[in-house]
C-alpha cells in the first residue's frame, strides 16, 4: 500500500488529503504521522526521504519517495482517472499549472514564510533562523494575493477556469493556513469569501482532517 508521510492538520498535507478524497483514493493510502513540532522532519532519516525536509511525502510500494504537493497530485492524477485535477487538454494543463504556482507564490508559500519568520512558527527548536521583516513582507504579499484571487473569481467559477482543479486546492490550502495564523480574508474580498464558503462544503475539504482516523467499529 502507498504511504503518505503526513501531518494531519497541516495546510500542505491538506492539499494531498483533499486531492485523495476528490479522487476517492483514501483507501489506497496509509498515513504516517511526522511530528513537525518535534522537528521529526529535519532528522537524517526523514531528510533521506525528502531532501527539503517538508511534508507531505508520498511513498510508493516500490520505495520511491515523491515530495511536493504538485508532484504528488500529478502522480495521483496519472494513477487514477476521474476527476482529473491537473487538466486534460494542453490549454487546461497550462492554465492549471500557472494558477497553481501563482497560488503558491502569492498566497500559500507567502503565508508559510510569515508563519515561520514572523510568528513563533514551529517553536524555537525548529525555527533556528527567523527574519521577521521578511515574514511581514510575505504576509502583506499574501493579502495582496487574496485580492488577486478575489478578482479572478469574480470572472470565473474556479481558480483556473470553469472546473475545480489542483489550483483551487492550493488556494484552499492558503486559506486554511491563513485561518491557522489568524490572517483573515479582507472584508472587501467578498467573492473569495463566498467561494471559500462553497469550497468548505465539499466533503473532501470538510472531512480532510478526520479522513485518516480508523473507522469506528460498527456492531
Ligand atoms: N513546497 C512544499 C512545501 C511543503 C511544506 O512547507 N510543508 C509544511 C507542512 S504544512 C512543512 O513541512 N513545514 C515544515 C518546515 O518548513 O519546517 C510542498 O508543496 O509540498
Amino acid at each position: 500500500m502507498m504511504k503518505i508521510h503526513d501531518w494531519r492538520t497541516g495546510p500542505y498535507p491538506a492539499r494531498v488529503r483533499i486531492a485523495l478524497a476528490e479522487k476517492n483514493l483514501q483507501s489506497q493510502v496509509r498515513f504516517v504521522s511526522v511530528d513537525l513540532r518535534k522537528g521529526e522532519h529535519k532528522t537524517p532519516e526523514f531528510l533521506a526521504k525528502n531532501y527539503s525536509g517538508t511534508l507531505p511525502v508520498l511513498e510508493l510500494e516500490d520505495g520511491t519517495f515523491i515530495a511536493e504537493c504538485t508532484a504528488i497530485t500529478e502522480y495521483l492524477d496519472a494513477f487514477a482517472g476521474a476527476p482529473v485535477l491537473t487538466g486534460r487538454t494542453a490549454r487546461e494543463k497550462g492554465l492549471i499549472h500557472m494558477m497553481n504556482k501563482r497560488a503558491e507564490l502569492e498566497l500559500l508559500d507567502a503565508i508559510s514564510v510569515y508563519f515561520h519568520h514572523a510568528t513563533p512558527g514551529l517553536g524555537p527548536d525548529v525555527e533556528i533562523y527567523q527574519n521577521a521583516e521578511w515574514g511581514f513582507r510575505q504576509r502583506d504579499k499574501a493579502l495582496r494575493g487574496m485580492h488577486y484571487f478575489d478578482d479572478i473569481l469574480q470572472r470565473q467559477p474556479f481558480v483556473a477556469g470553469e472546473a475545480f482543479s489542483m489550483a483551487d486546492i492550493t488556494v484552499i490550502g492558503g486559506l486554511i493556513f491563513a485561518g491557522l495564523v489568524k490572517l483573515p480574508v479582507p472584508a472587501n474580498c467578498e467573492t473569495l469569501q463566498a467561494w471559500y464558503g462553497r469550497m468548505q462544503e465539499r466533503p473532501s475539504v470538510k472531512n480532510r482532517v478526520t479522513m485518516s482516523e480508523p473507522a469506528k467499529a460498527s456492531i
